[in-house]
């Protein structure tokens, strides 16, 4: 079936790439051919990158047709913070489906994909995760030490959160647009790193001005490509960080649940 235009596409994915001294690893040419398929809008966040990054941006966007923007953020404020302002833009410009991918493109422009037709056949589904699930016959490479650390923190989130999920921290993950995640990013995250976590327990256990959401309306998709990048920011001391956080965060989820939502 041929791919939809911009002007004729229902539903056109506003995607995040959240960016830092990313002008070695950010592959132009892949993002933009993906912003050129016509139903995906790029939002690349920026939050004070020392390199070339931004010069990469402004050409790569200049050169999109309006397909891919730039949100230059002034000062650094991590992954978690360009994320949601990155979100939250996305659904000012009036988008009914957005989501969010690593610029290092660990998950590839054709795994994104295949994440936007899940969401698009299953109307249910609110909230559609990566999840890099290492099967025999798919192509999911990573360093073994992270693999299992990563194994390690998953089945910790996933106890934190009450929730079934397999993988809490792949960066690709889209959202259907609803009140209730409007709500879940109307605060900034208490986490640099795992507000993937937070973000999904605000959904899962509701936050001020929503309910919580179904486990229904969670799907998770094994991705069949995903690849360890080189040049990653992550270093031994953020996953200390990560666990500190994620104890912030289910004594977060405790007290509203005893508050009852
Ligand atoms: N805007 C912004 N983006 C960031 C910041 N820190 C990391 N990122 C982006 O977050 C994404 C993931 O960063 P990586 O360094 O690849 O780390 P990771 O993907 O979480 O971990 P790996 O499993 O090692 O790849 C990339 O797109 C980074 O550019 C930040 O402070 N600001
Ligand atoms: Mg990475």
């Amino acid at each position: 079936m041929a791919r939809k235009t911009v002007q004729q596409a229902d539903t056109v994915l506003s995607l995040v790439v959240p960016c830092f001294n990313e002008a070695q690893r950010l592959d132009a040419h892949a993002f933009a051919e993906l912003a050129q398929s016509g139903d995906v809008r790029l939002i690349f966040v920026d939050d004070g990158s020392t390199d070339a990054t931004a010069q990469l941006l402004e050409t790569l966007c200049a050169a999109s047709l309006g397909r891919a923007q730039w949100l230059q953020l002034a000062q650094n404020c991590g992954k978690a913070e360009a994320v949601r302002q990155g979100l939250l833009l996305a659904i000012a410009q009036g988008s009914k489906e957005i989501g969010f991918l690593d610029a290092d493109l660990s998950t590839p422009p054709a795994e994104l994909r295949r994440l936007l037709d899940v969401l698009h056949a299953r109307p249910e589904v609110q909230v559609l995760i990566g999840a890099r699930v290492r099967l025999l016959g798919n192509a999911v490479e990573r360093k073994a030490i992270r693999h299992y650390l990563g194994r390690v923190f998953a089945t910790a989130a996933s106890l934190t959160l009450a929730l079934h999920i397999y993988d809490t921290q792949c960066g690709a993950k889209l959202f259907r647009v609803t009140p209730a995640l409007e709500a879940a990013l109307a605060e900034p995250f208490v986490s640099r790193w795992i507000f993937d976590v937070e973000l999904l327990g605000r959904l899962a256990w509701g936050c001020p001005g929503a309910d919580p959401l179904p486990e229904s309306a969670f799907a998770e998709v094994p991705l069949q490509v995903w690849h360890d990048v080189a040049g990653s920011k992550l270093r031994p001391g953020h996953f200390v960080r990560a666990a500190g956080d994620l104890v912030q965060i289910w004594l977060r989820l405790q007290a509203r649940r005893q508050r009852g939502g």
